[in-house]
């Protein structure tokens, strides 16, 4: 199994973000992919390859054009309205009962307009940095049409929570997303999207919602107690033609493998009749016991477990990170997931 990564995804490298109300030390850091490429490396799964170059087009085939090239200006708009800050954050949003259908001038307004939370800070080179994770996940998704069984895209900064317009949740292009895009486009029939992070993945969600040819599974701490709080429950079953073709799985703090085994179980088996020709999965080594924003209980091996059972499936597999905070057993966790698909 090949990995694909690309040392611009370092560029992104926030030092603090707003989290529960307060300023902390940041989470999604470049240390994370660091520790992860050096454990694939010792094991030995196969070549470690840049991504190729890819245009815009297939990032514009989720995200929507005035998101990307927001995203693309950022820096410079930010510079012309002679902000000095290295790490931004918007401040205030366009919830319930105000205008989403203007477009602000002022950066403030455009960077809450774009934006869902506060703890994903844009810096000079987010946009590299994002749009290089999304040629990782492209490259992998080549890989798959390339006839590879199997491909791990090393992506960072993480891509779950982005919708087609908005940022959040350490997230600004939807990875995984735009690798599914991208394979329909390329001629796959059907894909599905098995979502494994802790947090629900609310943008690949939204982004697929009514459509039946991409099916999306997320197995995620409850939404009324965990981020993103307001999408990830059991009862979106998506819309109109995507109507049965959304399946969320909230489990409550505390959840260990026994009860969270058993929602996988489930979902491989929904999975099963959709019959998929390829599968993504976004995979969180979040749901770990230790890790610092997590409330679940899953041991290493369960990651093997994980693994294991997405192989059963027997489809072409795209693996494509997410989250997974704990630095010290990051590299070990992630190793094991793609080693219990593999063996
Ligand atoms: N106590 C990913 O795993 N912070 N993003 C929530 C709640 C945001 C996680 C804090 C977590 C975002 C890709
Ligand atoms: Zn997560």
């Amino acid at each position: 199994m090949k990995t694909i990564f690309s040392p611009d995804q370092l560029l992104h490298a926030p030092t603090k973000e707003i989290s529960d109300g307060k300023l902390v030390a940041a989470h999604e850091v470049p240390a994370r992919a660091e520790i992860i490429l050096e454990h694939i490396r010792k094991a030995q799964f196969g070549e470690i390859q840049p991504p190729k170059e890819f245009t815009l087009n297939a990032i514009l085939k989720v995200h929507d054009t005035d998101y990307v090239h927001f995203l693309q200006d950022f820096w410079k708009l930010w510079q012309e309205a002679g902000r000095t800050e290295e790490e931004v954050f918007p401040f205030v949003w366009p919830v319930h009962g105000l205008r989403h259908d203007i477009v602000p001038d002022h950066i403030d307004g455009k960077l809450g307009f774009y934006s869902f939370d506060a703890g994903s800070p844009m810096g000079a080179h987010t946009w590299t940095a994002a749009r290089s994770s999304a040629e990782t996940a492209l490259t992998g998704a080549d890989l798959i049409l390339s006839g590879e069984g199997a491909a791990f895209a090393l992506c960072r900064p993480p891509g779950h929570h982005a919708h087609r317009r908005l940022y959040g949740g350490y997230c600004f292009l939807n990875n995984a997303a735009i690798a599914a895009q991208h394979l329909r486009d390329q001629g796959v029939g059907k894909v599905t999207i098995l979502d494994v992070d802790y947090h629900h993945g609310n943008g690949t969600q939204a982004i697929f919602y009514d459509r039946a040819d991409v099916q999306f599974l997320s197995i995620h701490a409850d939404p009324k107690v965990e981020f993103p709080y307001y999408l990830g429950h059991a009862n979106e079953r998506g819309l109109k033609e995507g109507a049965g073709y959304n399946h969320n799985y909230p489990l409550p703090h505390g959840t260990s493998w026994d009860k969270w085994g058993e929602a996988l179980e489930d979902a491989c088996r929904t999975i099963m009749k959709f019959a998929p020709d390829v599968v993504i999965v976004s995979l969180g080594m979040d749901p770990y016991e230790n890790d610092p924003i997590s409330q679940f209980r899953l041991k290493t091996d369960d990651f093997t477990r994980i693994g294991a059972r997405i192989a059963q499936l027997g489809c072409p597999t795209l693996f494509v990170m997410e989250g997974g905070y704990l630095i010290g057993e990051l590299g070990v966790n992630c190793t094991k997931a793609l080693s219990g698909y593999l063996d």
